[in-house]
């Protein structure tokens, strides 16, 4: 069980409208926000990348495992 906690401020503030989940279109407006074109399609790869459920969202339980994964 990763620790949800330390990603928490991260994923709030991907999670734009605040419903708890991440979708493409949040996570598409993110890069584009930090200088990276782009699109929704891409970000769709990444959602499906991190999504475990199936739900095409990210909730915070697949961020913080797709981040401590990702950790160098
Ligand atoms: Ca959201
Ligand atoms: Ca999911």
């Amino acid at each position: 069980m990763p620790e949800t906690t330390e990603y928490a401020a991260t994923f709030a503030l991907v999670d734009t409208d605040g419903d708890g989940r991440i979708c493409a279109r949040e996570l598409a407006a993110l890069m584009r926000n930090l200088g990276d074109e782009t699109t929704e399609e891409q970000a769709a790869e990444v959602v499906r990348a991190m999504d475990s459920d199936g739900d095409q969202r990210i909730c915070l339980e697949e961020f913080a495992r797709y981040m401590a994964q990702n950790r160098s």
